[in-house]
């Protein structure tokens, strides 16, 4: 899979994606990584890509036209005019689900915004996906926009070992992960939980799905609606809570 990152800051992409996992699939051939620095788009001999706001207002506004020329280049690298995801507080907010279905993409790139916004006129000509992380306001779309490649990265084959590649399920059953323990037993006072001493795979595999119910009633009741629980389990989460 192929990814293109539209940034004033295309080091923090790389840095990033560069770094651990995302990193070795890189050097596997498996992901690649263009970054596209909109500054070298600017029409002036300053770099200078952003202007005041027509109607008054604070802060500035990215210029259309740096924009328009980095998706340009991105799309000649691409050979087509790849899927350009947006990163925006305004957005739809990104979830497993739609990772899951970015993965299918050959090339997917990605504008991260600065300043105040971009020029409405270019989004509405070029982006197809507006994203946001989460209800929360970021100083631009770079920190997204490795949030949503990392999580895409792991769900395109060969980037996770087989080892880890189980790891995944734990979301897409909709409850979150059980807790782990590892060397030493006993640490500072706290013991690792006997049934995973106990060398009974039933009773270990029984513990962690409980684990998994608790903790997903606990901190995200919210998921439970959409969990897939026997009603059995339904029944054994009433019992603990009463
Ligand atoms: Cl995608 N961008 C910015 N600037 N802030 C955010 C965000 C995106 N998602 C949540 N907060």
């Amino acid at each position: 899979m192929n990814y293109y990152v539209m940034t004033l800051f295309p080091d923090m992409i790389s840095q990033g994606v560069g770094t651990s996992i995302t990193g070795r699939a890189m050097e596997k051939g498996i992901i690649s990584l263009h970054t596209v620095n909109i500054r070298d788009f600017a029409g002036n001999r300053y770099g200078k890509v952003d202007d005041y706001p027509y109607g008054g207002g604070a802060g500035m506004v990215m210029q259309a036209e740096p924009v328009y020329g980095a998706y340009e280049a991105v799309s000649a690298m691409a050979g087509k005019r790849p899927r350009l995801v947006y990163l925006t507080p305004q957005g739809r907010v990104f979830n497993q689900k739609m990772a899951q279905e970015m993965a299918q993409e050959s090339d997917l790139a990605f504008l991260c915004g600065h300043y105040e916004g971009i020029d409405e006129r270019v989004l509405e000509a070029i982006v197809t996906d507006f994203v946001s992380i989460g209800d929360y306001v970021l100083t631009g779309g770079e920190l997204p926009a490795m949030v949503m490649i990392d999580a895409i990265a792991r769900m395109v084959p060969g980037v996770l070992s087989n080892e880890q590649s189980g790891v995944s399920e734990s979301f897409s059953d909709g409850l979150l992960e059980y807790p782990q323990y590892s060397r030493p037993e006993n640490w500072r006072g706290r013991q690792v939980p006997s049934v995973l001493l106990s060398g009974h795979h039933g009773n270990v595999e029984k513990w962690r799905r409980e684990q998994s119910i608790l903790r997903t009633a606990k901190y995200r009741p919210d998921l439970l609606k959409n969990a897939e629980l026997t009603e059995k389990e339904k029944n054994w989460l009433r019992m603990q809570t009463q």
